[in-house]
């Protein structure tokens, strides 16, 4: 499952953004430590509508985690940029698989923003604090490799050339998610787990009525407008409320929906379905991977005895009223080898020798 870590400045929004991740039905949270961890069942009106056609005894959703980071929680005075740059921005989150960072773009009397509204300054210093972070674990590994190298231990030479090589990116203020590397070296810096090279959604945390367009963001980087509190307050309306009121409102598709849309895109991810009477599931893969992999995601034995995959897309599955057949027959069925490269929104059956 892909771990999504929450972070920002103190008092932007980001347990108001998680809360509202929160509402997906199937979500279930847990305290660690100080950080605030919480499972979402990814809404998804594919596996809805083939549960529909084939009434299975359980219908599985993909599930993504979002962590809320622990950094200066609670604190009821408004803390200055200044001050949360001191703060651990990162507590409970550096191990994910990419950040959201939730930026302040909203005025409030009852929440005064110490220095001003100004997403554009908090989103720059949240990246200096990411650079920061970064140039202070290539300088430590330098550091050591370096007196490897002075007492002749040569097998460093290339890592420290290449520690020189993201020391200077890093100095020219270039956060690592733009840069591309070798496969050699990839590997290598994979290892470091550079927060500036994670993927980044920027959420622009927006008052009720606003209608600002939010920047582009930079490469290996997406930004969204979300109004967390106002969508807080309608998911705390009854479920069979909240459209009346979202259309009311003028908000298009739900946060939840939003954030996760956007998060599978940034992260590359990809769905794809197993369907039957006992169980229609969401299974969540990278995309360009074959199915060969996909069987590996279901389970270790299908992957070891793959012989081939039937593939049918969702639509088609439904138009065929789950029947695999008609499918057959229209031509909507392929088998496909290992190397396949796996289409969002198909349904596979994977035949295996056990
Ligand atoms: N007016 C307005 N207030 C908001 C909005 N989002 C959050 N708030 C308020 O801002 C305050 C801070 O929100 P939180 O979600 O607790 O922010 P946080 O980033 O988790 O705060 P810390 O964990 O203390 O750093 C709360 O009082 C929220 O109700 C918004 O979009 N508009
Ligand atoms: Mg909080």
């Amino acid at each position: 499952m892909q771990r999504i870590g929450i972070l920002g400045l103190p008092r932007s929004g980001k347990s108001t953004v998680f809360e509202v991740l929160l509402q997906g039905a199937g979500a279930h949270a847990a305290q660690a430590g100080r950080e605030q961890l919480g499972v979402v069942r990814v809404p998804d009106e594919r596996v809805d509508r083939l549960a529909a056609i084939f009434q299975p005894k359980k219908t599985t959703h993909a599930q993504i985690e979002f962590v809320d980071s622990g950094a200066a929680r609670g604190s009821r005075e408004a803390i200055s940029v200044r001050a949360a740059a001191k703060a651990d921005l990162f507590s409970g989150v550096r191990n994910c698989d990419a950040f959201l960072a939730v930026v302040r773009d909203f005025e409030s009397d009852l929440e005064p923003a110490a220095d001003g509204v100004d997403p554009a300054r908090d989103l720059r210093n949240l990246e200096a604090e990411f650079i920061l972070n970064d140039l202070a674990i290539v300088e430590n590994r330098m550091e050591r490799l370096g007196k490897e190298l002075r007492v002749g231990k040569k097998e460093g030479e290339r890592e420290h050339a290449l520690l020189e090589q993201i020391k200077r990116l890093l100095e020219a203020e270039r956060p690592l998610r733009g840069e591309s590397f070798g496969s050699e070296d990839a590997k290598v810096i994979k290892g470091f787990q550079f927060l500036s090279q994670k993927p980044l959604l920027v959420v622009y945390n927006q008052d009720d009525g606003a209608t600002r367009v939010p920047p582009a963001a930079g490469p290996g980087a997406l930004a969204v407008a979300l109004k967390a509190h106002l969508e807080r307050e309608i998911v705390s309306l009854p479920a069979e409320e909240r459209p009346a009121f979202r259309s009311e409102m003028g908000l298009a598709e739900d946060g939840l929906s939003l954030v996760i849309r956007v998060s599978y895109e940034l992260l590359g991810l990809v769905s794809f379905f197993t369907v039957g009477p006992d169980e229609v599931k969401a299974w969540t893969i990278h995309r360009g991977e074959t199915t060969l992999d996909a069987a590996g995601a279901i389970h270790t034995d299908l992957a070891k005895g793959f012989i081939r995959a039937e593939v049918v897309h969702w639509e088609h599955m439904v138009e065929a009223a789950g029947h695999t057949p008609t499918t057959r027959e229209k031509g909507w069925l392929s088998l496909e080898g290992r190397d396949y490269v796996v289409q969002d929104g198909q349904c596979l059956v994977i035949r295996f020798n056990k």
